[in-house]
């Protein structure tokens, strides 16, 4: 056994194998975290890790829990599922804005309102990031992708989805609900241990959002994604909780 097998998070196996995102992706941020926070809890005998298609299936094996791949946009409900047959599980319900506000948004609509006692942790790229960058519910005003040419026109294709000030506005007050960014690494891993630790309990519906880096598809070097991510998605959607316990109030 090597010296990093013995000192390795029972939970976390980025630390002996590549990933797969390209270079300056958020996806591995979050999962960096994810993996850190259950390793904290020592959940990982509990926990089911459900990740949707979409450039988050690449993390269907970072993890050494027990996971599950499912369909574009069910990912909520298979976790759902998996949950109400073993109440004992810590179900995890991982995916991208396009599997969580289109396709799958009527899943994330129910769960919240019958405050299923799941997280579902969702990465806001503004694009479909897997099939080469069309927009999604999330793409901002005037955005450019490959179906918005010339930017999108919120006219035609509605304004993007605020998906945490929805979940608020519809979930129980037991539910945990805010929105991240891998920008801001120490207050993303409060929101997923919050989120978690909602769920452990057993008290309600857990939701975070996180603003997330897609460089390949917005065709940006570094310098210009770290701009887009903190000042024109952050001009559009707010960072911080929108729903916790009143003791654990941040912004
Ligand atoms: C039912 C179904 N419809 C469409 C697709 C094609 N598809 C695969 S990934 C994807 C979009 C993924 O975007 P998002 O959910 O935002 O994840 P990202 O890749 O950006 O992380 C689509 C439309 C599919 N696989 N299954
Ligand atoms: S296409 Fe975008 S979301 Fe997908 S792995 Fe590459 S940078 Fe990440
Ligand atoms: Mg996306």
């Amino acid at each position: 056994m090597s010296a990093s097998e013995t000192t390795m998070p029972k939970s976390w196996r980025l630390e002996t194998k590549p990933h797969k995102f390209c270079p300056g992706c958020g996806h591995g941020l979050v999962l960096k975290v994810l993996g850190q926070v259950v390793d904290e809890l020592d959940i990982q005998e509990r926990a089911v890790f459900g990740c949707d298609i979409g450039c988050s299936l690449l993390a269907w094996d970072f993890f050494n829990i027990d996971s599950v791949q499912t369909h574009h946009g069910r990912t909520t409900p298979v976790i759902t599922g998996i949950v109400r047959a073993n109440p004992s599980l810590i179900g995890i319900a991982y995916m991208g804005d396009g599997g969580g506000y289109a396709i799958g948004s009527q899943h994330l609509v129910n769960a919240a309102n019958r405050n299923d006692k799941i997280f579902v942790l969702l990465v806001n790229n503004t694009n479909y990031g897997m099939t080469g960058g069309q927009m999604a519910p999330t793409t901002l005003p005037g955005q450019i992708t490959e179906t918005t040419p010339y930017g999108r026109d919120v006219d035609e294709t509605g304004s993007p989805t605020l998906g945490p000030e929805m979940v608020a506005a519809i979930s129980s007050e037991t539910a945990y609900v805010a929105r991240g960014t891998v920008s801001n690494m120490s207050k993303l891993k409060k929101f997923i241990k919050r989120a978690m630790e909602n769920v452990v309990a057993g008290r309600g519906f857990s939701f975070v959002e996180v603003l997330a880096t897609c460089p390949t598809n917005w065709r940006t070097n570094a310098r210009d994604t770290w701009k887009f991510l903190d000042e024109d998605m952050k001009k559009y959607f707010k960072v911080g909780e929108f729903k916790t316990l009143p003791t654990e109030r941040e912004e």
